[in-house]
């Protein structure tokens, strides 16, 4: 069985990166390819993934099977493609017990629907910005009331990850961890989560994709700032 990852611009695609890492952490081979998805040539190489993959975004996983007929799957969204590199890693990235499953993919559902007001308004590209703005009121209030959920969690399961050992909950969080903490510290008042959140933006993994996205060019967008 072969796997390619197409996935997204290091610094733009935090979808791409959810899945790189599910792959990542497991230690499954994997060629990727990386669709440069910043404007202008983003339309003309997502039109490209358009002619494989009825979502036409990344990431997508392609897996060709060894087989006279070299059936080809393709999985195109990125929470179906954690679910799949768990499966095919013994279930390594879920909890064993099937009510912390449940709360583990609680998060991850929450996450991929949206996450509440904060994570939308800030993009994933303005992590990688060097100057930062001031969060309004109302963004705090939302960032430290996710910083609260996340120590409630680790407080129940006494960490060092959300439900216990890491899993797809703790990798699907990176993106939104970063954009928050990035933008606003964890206060004394969220000792576990600061702890977490340093040693999951540590994890070589993680840090891997994160200098190369430190790297780049910042991608600027005017909203930021209104
Ligand atoms: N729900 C999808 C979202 C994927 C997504 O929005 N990907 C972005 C990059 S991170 C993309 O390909 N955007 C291209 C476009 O919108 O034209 C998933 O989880 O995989």
């Amino acid at each position: 069985m072969k796997l390619t990852l197409y996935s997204g611009t290091r610094n733009a695609s935090s979808w791409a990166m959810r899945a790189w890492l599910s792959l990542k952490e497991t230690n499954i081979e994997f060629e990727e390819i990386i669709v440069d998805i910043k404007r202008p040539q983003r339309w003309r190489n997502i039109a490209e993934i358009s002619t494989f993959s009825p979502a036409s975004r990344v990431p997508v996983l392609v897996i060709e099977q060894q087989t006279p007929d070299q059936k080809k799957t393709i999985i195109y969204d990125s929470i179906a493609i954690m679910e799949f590199v768990n499966e095919l890693s013994n279930n390594q990235l879920l909890p064993d017990d099937s009510l912390v499953r449940a709360e583990a993919r609680s998060m991850l559902a929450w996450q991929h629907a949206d996450m509440g007001k904060i994570c939308p308004s800030l993009s994933f590209e303005s992590s990688f910005y060097p100057d930062k703005k001031i969060l309004s009121a109302d963004n705090v209030k939302s960032a430290e009331g996710l910083y609260q959920v996340w120590e409630n969690l680790l407080t129940k399961y006494q960490g060092p990850y959300l439900f216990g050992d890491l899993s797809l909950a703790d990798l699907t969080l990176v993106p939104s961890v970063l954009r928050l903490t990035s933008h606003l510290e964890p206060s004394s008042h969220f000792p576990l989560t600061k702890a977490w959140a340093e040693g999951l933006l540590n994890r070589p993994h993680v840090k891997a994709w994160l200098d190369d996205a430190y790297g780049l060019e910042p991608i600027y967008y005017d909203s930021y700032l209104h």
